[in-house]
Parts: structure tokens; C-alpha cells; sequence
């Protein structure tokens, strides 16, 4: 029975829309979460991941498609073409979700994805270029600590022995957990060689709030932003909370306060308005309210949409941080996650993407990805750009991250007419 959507206008009538069937689709595979709503947590080869991609591929053999997996877990949801000896158009995103956050990141590039290959099959499009729509595995940090694994081993720019040296927070492996998601296989396997695909087109929430407050329909992304990211392990002296003196401390946690503040200062002193620093995680031990902090986890997320301002910045924050350290008597060590240089789009998937809006009739602009996105990796592999919608006030990476099913339908439409074209050439 489908639910009706009620919308009550100023006026009191009653104008009832029927959820479509990607909003449906949304919906359910929201539920597939660790928390209840509306936040939505599903990390990587958790049991949500694996149930939500399990409901993602009899959604895409219902459609008559043929999915596989790659030895690290990424999904290949394909329609084959009439030459499929030539280079694939692909699609694709990520469904894996950080902590508490919402349902529409990276989950509209996935259904969204699926919707305009179901679209265009039931219209009777017959493809000449098969058409892939990719799920992407870990393009979420949350489980190793770095970002984008499954399309960075696509790419060859994460190697399988460091991937296979990565632990999650209980000291799992990436062998351990992927092959109890069924993952079989070598991941040297998974690397692709570049032109594997003739173009990549991702449909994505902004994550921003400028498409929204300039009342634009569709966002053509030219760039993606450089992120990088580091941890640091701090070492002090610990001790009685009462029995030391101030004097005599190595507190741990107080020379990490330092270097947080020092990551906000070199982020504001850049000189670039794009960098951004973000110390997400600490984690301070023992942890215990009477025993001075003796080793401190920190990792900080580090960004700008230029490669030299984002360099710069970073480098003040390793001067200052040993400065900080050697003052306090702290340990260091420093360990880098990732330092990626930015991706550029294919200006010609741009044009195309930019025509197809106009032929709408929907308003577009071109404008860089402050997040990063596995387009960021597939752009070493194939040309690729980036299809955004506008989200409620920029918000995402929490509950109430919303996207309009207007907003999602319109870059789906422009998504469709992208691979339709592309598909035929
Ligand atoms: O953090 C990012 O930019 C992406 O949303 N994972
Ligand atoms: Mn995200
Ligand atoms: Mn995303």
C-alpha cells in the first residue's frame, strides 16, 4: 500500500503526491541503519552494508541487470550493450554511511543511478556502450580512516599491500572482513587500467549550501577538492590528577588542544577562503577523570581546492605541532592517512551535462566539490565530472540532511539524458 505524501498548502486543499519509486526506494533503504531514524549509520562490511547491498542488487536483478562484485567489494550493477567490447559509460556512488549521519549522501548517485538505467531500459533504449553503475566500497573513512578505498584500489593509487595493512578500531582487516562479506579474490585484481570506462558520471548531493540559496536546479562540477588527512599519537607522562603538580605535567591532551587550535588557525590564515581543518576524532586514555591524559589519538582532516595552499598550511602545522610537543615533553608520531591532489572534470562530460540541463530547462552552474567524492579516484582511470542537487540549507553528514524529491527527479533526469547519449555514441 502506498503511503501518500500529503502536502497542505496555505490555502487548505489537500494535494496528495505519490512518493516515487527512487523516494520510496530512499526511504526504505534508510532503514537499513545501525541507528534509528532519522539518522542513518551504515559502515563498511557492517551487517547494515551487507544487507543494504544485498536489498541494492535484487533491486537491480529485478531490473533485469547483472550485478558482480570485485575482490574489495565493489559492486558492478551492469546493462550490457549491444557493442560491449567497447569501454562502459558508467554511474555510481557509495551507500556506506559515517555515524548519525542523513540518507541522501552518496545514496541519490546510487539509486538515483539505478533509476535512470530502469528509466531508459523501460523506454526501450537499447545501449550500444554497456552501462555500469558502480557501488563503491568505503568511500566513507569511518571504518579503516581513510576515504574512497574501493575506488583509490581501482585506481592504483592505494596499493592491495597497503590495503591489506589497514585495522579497524577492533584490529580487523580488510582480507578478514571482505571475505566475510563473501569478497573473494585478489585484490591486485581490482586496480583498473585507465580508459576501462569512457566516461563517469556521478550524481551527488552538494553538501553545500550555494545551489540552494542561489535557487539553482543543477550543479556541474569542473573540480574536487584536494583532501588530505593525518593522525597523531601523542605520548605524555600521565599520573596522579591530584598528586602532580601543573609543573611537572606531560599532559597529552592539553598539547593535542594546542595542535586542534592550530589546525583552525592555519586553516584561517591560509590565505585561501577554501581551506578548511577539521579535527574530528580524539580519542584520550585512560580516560579516567582522576588520571592525567597519557596518550591521545587525533586525526585531522585537512582540505583546500588548491594542492600548494592546502601544502602550505600543512607544513605550518608540522612545524608548530613538534614546537608544541618539544615544549611539553609530549612523544609524536605522526602518521599520514592521505595527501591527494585535486581532480579537474572532463570539460567535454561537463558541456554535455550542461546541455542536457538546458535542455530541461533547468537552471545550471559550474562550481567546484568541496567534499571529496570516489569521482576524485575514477578521474585517474576515465574522464569524469559530477551531477549536483541542491540540499536543505548545504546541510549533510547528519539527521536532518535533506534533499527535495523534485530536486533528486531533476538530476536524475539529466543523469538519464547523459547516459543515454553517451550509451549510443
Ligand atoms: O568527507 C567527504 O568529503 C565525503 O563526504 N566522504
Ligand atoms: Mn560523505
Ligand atoms: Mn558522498
Amino acid at each position: 500500500m502506498l503511503e501518500l505524501a500529503r502536502i497542505l498548502p496555505l490555502d487548505g486543499s489537500v494535494t496528495t503526491i505519490v512518493p516515487s519509486r527512487l523516494d520510496r526506494e530512499i526511504d526504505d533503504l534508510a532503514t537499513i541503519s545501525a541507528h534509528p531514524a532519522p539518522a542513518v549509520t551504515r559502515v563498511l562490511f557492517s551487517p547494515e552494508d551487507l544487507a543494504a547491498r544485498q536489498w541494492l542488487t535484487g533491486l537491480a536483478k529485478d531490473a533485469g541487470f547483472h550485478v558482480r562484485a570485485d575482490p574489495a567489494g565493489n559492486l558492478f550493477i551492469r546493462w550490457e550493450g549491444s557493442e560491449p567490447c567497447l569501454p562502459s559509460i558508467a554511474t555510481g556512488s557509495h551507500i556506506d554511511a559515517i555515524p548519525n549521519a542523513g540518507k541522501y549522501d552518496g545514496v541519490v548517485g546510487v539509486l538515483g543511478g539505478l533509476e535512470a538505467m530502469r528509466q531508459l531500459k523501460e523506454a526501450g533504449h537499447v545501449p550500444k556502450r554497456s552501462i555500469e553503475l558502480i557501488l563503491f566500497t568505503a568511500e566513507e573513512p569511518t571504518r579503516f580512516g581513510i576515504g574512497c578505498l574501493g575506488s583509490r584500489l581501482m585506481a592504483g593509487t592505494t596499493s592491495p599491500d597497503e590495503a591489506r595493512a589497514l585495522r579497524d578500531a577492533e584490529g580487523r582487516s580488510l582480507d578478514e572482513l571482505r571475505e566475510a562479506a563473501g569478497c573473494r579474490g585478489d585484490l591486485g585484481a581490482v586496480k583498473l587500467s585507465t580508459g576501462a570506462y569512457q566516461a563517469f558520471i556521478e550524481l551527488h548531493i552538494e553538501q553545500g549550501p550555494l545551489l540552494e540559496s542561489e535557487e539553482i536546479d543543477i550543479g556541474v562540477v569542473e573540480k574536487i577538492a584536494a583532501p588530505s588527512a593525518f593522525r597523531l599519537l601523542l605520548k605524555g607522562s600521565g599520573g596522579h590528577a591530584g598528586a602532580v603538580l601543573m609543573k611537572d605535567r606531560c599532559d597529552a591532551f592539553l598539547a593535542a588542544a594546542e595542535i586542534a587550535l592550530l589546525v583552525e588557525k592555519a586553516a584561517l590564515e591560509s590565505g585561501s577562503p577554501d581551506t578548511v581543518g577539521t579535527t574530528g576524532l580524539v580519542e584520550v586514555r585512560p580516560g579516567a577523570i582522576n588520571s592525567i591524559p597519557c596518550d591521545v589519538k587525533m586525526e585531522v582532516d585537512f582540505r583546500d581546492t588548491e594542492r600548494e595552499a592546502r601544502d602550505k598550511a600543512l607544513a605550518r602545522i608540522g612545524d608548530g605541532t613538534h614546537a608544541i610537543c618539544k615544549r611539553r615533553g609530549i612523544e609524536i608520531d605522526w602518521q599520514v592517512i592521505n595527501q591527494d591532489p585535486p581532480a579537474l572534470c572532463d570539460p567535454s562530460l561537463v558541456a554535455l551535462v550542461e546541455s542536457k540541463a538546458a535542455a530541461a530547462g533547468l537552471s545550471h552552474r559550474r562550481m567546484i566539490s568541496r567534499a571529496y567524492h570516489d569521482s576524485l579516484f575514477m578521474a585517474r582511470v576515465c574522464p569524469v565530472t559530477m551531477i549536483f542537487i541542491p540540499c536543505f540549507k548545504g546541510y549533510s553528514h547528519r539527521p536532518d540532511e535533506f534533499s527535495s524529491p523534485e530536486a533528486i527527479a531533476k538530476g536524475v533526469a539529466v543523469l538519464k539524458a547523459c547516459l543515454e547519449e553517451l550509451s549510443a555514441r
